[in-house]
């Protein structure tokens, strides 16, 4: 299995990991660490030499109840870290939801468009469909930031998000974007109960049943704090578990904020798993 990208085709055959590269001062767990120009280039150095496959470039928090960040604003913290991270050799996947950042992202050789809100937004599907190359990210998000932890999903969240991922890479499918581009996000944590996130790991196979590769995002999430009772600078071991477990039921791509101990972590799998 691969994942077709701007300049990259990405080897799936076992899991990848994606560093998260936070550019802003209000991310939930790492916000203000690295919202200057500089400090961002050095954390993408450090991921890449901790083993990062891919970076994960985002400017925008969108945790529970975040506000809205101008475009301007989102370009300006995004761009000049950009510049540098795509000359780092490995892929380098943008977090934006917005069409004028995802394209200006695009001019500067990103390879992949990581959106949570699966281009939903005006004018995103145009982008990525006239790119005709880059690697989309597709997540399920119940609801909206701002609003999605007051009033997540009722019920079983595995059929929704599944059907919800189905719809959304069919519309792409017929504005002509090839499937070999397109990965799927469950969105742990957006809209979603704790014992929904966990059945989305429990039954995390029902979501491999279309063959699009799982891109997954447990790293120090409030889930992860509702089963330990930890608070989120103490969530690496959990996340480090959870990043386990979704690689071992197919997750490809894993989004995690300690590269180094997911890297770790995987060597211990790869080393016992099954002969062929
Ligand atoms: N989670 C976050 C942001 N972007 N993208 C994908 N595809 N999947 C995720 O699970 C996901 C995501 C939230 O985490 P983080 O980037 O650490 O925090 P913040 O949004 O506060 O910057």
């Amino acid at each position: 299995m691969h994942w077709e990208t701007t300049r990259h085709r990405i080897d799936l055959s076992a899991p990848r990991v994606m560093g998260i590269v936070n550019l802003t001062p209000d991310s939930f767990s790492d916000g203000g660490r690295h919202d200057t120009a500089d400090a961002g280039i050095r954390h993408c150095e450090r991921l890449v030499a901790e083993g990062a496959d891919i970076l994960d470039l985002g400017a925008e928090s969108t945790r529970p109840g975040s506000p809205p960040v101008p475009l301007q604003e989102e370009r300006a913290r995004l761009m000049p870290v950009l510049r540098e991270a795509v000359k780092l050799g490995v892929p380098v996947s943008v977090d934006t939801f917005k069409p004028e950042v995802m394209r200006e992202a695009l001019d500067l050789g990103a390879d992949i468009i990581n959106d949570i809100w699966a281009l939903r937004q005006p004018g995103a599907v145009d982008v990525v469909a006239a790119h005709g190359r880059c690697g989309v990210c597709l997540m399920h998000m119940h609801g909206e930031p701002q609003t999605m932890q007051v009033a997540p999903m009722q019920g079983d969240a595995v059929p929704p998000v599944l059907a919800f991922l189905r719809g959304v890479t069919d519309d792409l499918l017929r504005r002509g974007v090839d499937r070999a581009r397109i990965a799927w996000d469950p969105g742990i944590g957006f809209g979603k109960t704790p014992p929904q996130n966990f059945a989305l790991l429990a039954r995390q196979q029902e979501l491999l049943a279309d063959g699009q590769p799982l891109l997954v995002g447990w790293s120090r999430k409030s889930s992860l704090g509702a089963v330990t009772g930890l608070p989120v600078e103490e969530r690496r071991v959990p996340s480090v578990a959870a990043a386990l477990l979704a690689a071992e039921r197919g997750a490809r791509v894993l989004r995690v904020h300690d590269v180094a101990d997911t890297v770790a972590a995987l060597k211990v799998w790869a080393a016992a798993r099954p002969p062929a």
